[in-house]
């Protein structure tokens, strides 16, 4: 289980945005966003690399803290 800081997070569309962009990314599953806490958890089902997730992130508006 990995633990990420996103920032720019609103609302729940934000969180259903933040959590579909890492849930389509090979090598993470099981993806849990909290808004509050600005933070999304994963597990690593696979190799990913966290400008990969960097980038995603990025792609729909968010910044990792
Ligand atoms: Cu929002």
């Amino acid at each position: 289980m990995a633990t990420i800081k996103v920032i720019g997070m609103r609302c729940g569309h934000c969180v259903g945005a933040v959590t579909k962009a890492l849930e389509d990314i090979d090598g993470i599953g099981n993806v849990k966003v909290d808004l509050e806490k600005a933070e999304a958890t994963y597990e690593e089902t696979g190799q990913v690399s966290t400008e990969t997730i960097e980038e995603e992130i990025k792609k729909i508006g968010f910044e990792l803290g």
